[in-house]
């Protein structure tokens, strides 16, 4: 009898597994179906500018745009920091991580994407960077503030920064939310949180997601870094080492200013903040980038800066 039990049990662990290598073979075939650059080339560009056009209007009037996106994913959190800067009015689709039925059909299988006008029909626009590129070339002149942003988009130092936050901030963020199964679990139950996923799929996506987060972290993430930055975890623990990449953008990004960009956020700012708060609730967020005092500082005056139409209450203390 126990042999027997042992046997299916054994016989139901490696179906589970087959079951979850196809899963995550299909979502990395989907992912590459179709560069960013060639979907957002496929869309119907004069439309695109229009609906741009209207959407960063102060006079308003445009459909709320659709943002797609993970609330943890860093990507959609830039964004998210920008729309929310800029008074852009959106509507957030959490998408459900595995088989992200929000968004397919869509064509392009990664977050963030923007959607315009109406379901159906309206352009898309997609890849953090692209975003934020092509939503800050139609902001109206007319004001006097958006003549500043479009030229500090421009700044070598400001696209450093920019560069940072993409490459650097996210990837020791990731390592620091993956550092073993049970806290890629934790990272991974910030699901619970979403009424849009039912109970037992929630269940079924922690099984499936925390350990693909947590092998990604180790034989992605760590070799990336490895490589680009030179980074030795059994040399520095990556809680030493996010606190140090933050006390990078401390010293040398806000070098005694306000902001980055001054007295005001610049594109960069934005784009730090938007990285930081993909783990916001996460113990991370409140026992290692909010420990830094310069850090904390510059989070309650951007959490100020970007408070309307954000759905993220604002974390004071
Ligand atoms: N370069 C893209 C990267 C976007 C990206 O990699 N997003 C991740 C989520 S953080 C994703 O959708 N991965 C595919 C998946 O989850 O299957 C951007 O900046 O938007």
């Amino acid at each position: 009898m126990f042999k027997r039990v042992l046997k299916v049990s054994a016989g139901g662990v490696a179906l589970g597994l087959v079951g979850m290598g196809g899963i995550y073979q299909m979502r990395l075939k989907q992912n590459s179906s179709v560069s960013s650059d060639d979907f957002n080339a496929m869309q119907d560009q004069k439309l695109l500018r229009q609906h741009m056009e209207k959407a960063v209007s102060p006079l308003g009037g445009a459909e709320p745009l659709k943002m797609y996106r993970y609330s943890t994913c860093p990507f959609c959190g830039k964004v998210k920091a920008f729309l929310d800067y800029h008074k852009i009015a959106h509507e957030c689709i959490e998408v459900e991580p595995i088989f992200k039925s929000e968004i397919q059909g869509n064509g392009y299988y990664k977050v963030p994407q923007l959607r315009f006008g109406s379901k159906s029909k309206g352009p898309f626009l997609v890849d953090s960077d692209v975003i934020v590129d092509r939503l800050s070339e139609v902001l109206p002149d007319k004001d006097k503030n958006n003549k500043e942003w479009k030229k500090q988009m421009l700044d070598p130092e400001v696209r450093k920064w920019r560069e940072y936050a993409r490459e650097r901030l996210v990837r020791y963020l990731v390592i620091n939310i993956n550092t073993s199964l049970l806290e890629s679990w934790r990272g991974y139950s910030y699901i619970d949180e979403h009424d849009t996923i039912a109970p037992h799929n929630k269940i079924f996506l922690k099984v499936l997601g925390a350990p693909v987060m947590y092998f990604v972290s180790k034989y992605k993430t760590l070799p990336a870094l490895a490589k680009g930055d030179g980074y030795d975890p059994s040399v520095v623990p990556p809680t030493e080492a996010l606190r140090n990449v933050l006390k990078e953008w401390a010293q040398e990004g806000l070098r005694g200013k306000e902001y980055q960009g001054g007295q005001r956020p610049s594109v960069a700012d934005i784009e730090v903040y938007g990285v930081l708060q993909s783990i916001r609730g996460h113990h991370v967020y409140d026992e290692i980038v909010r420990s830094i005092p310069t850090v904390k500082k510059w989070l309650n005056n951007m959490d100020t800066q970007t408070s309307t139409n954000t759905s993220r209450p604002a974390n004071k203390n």
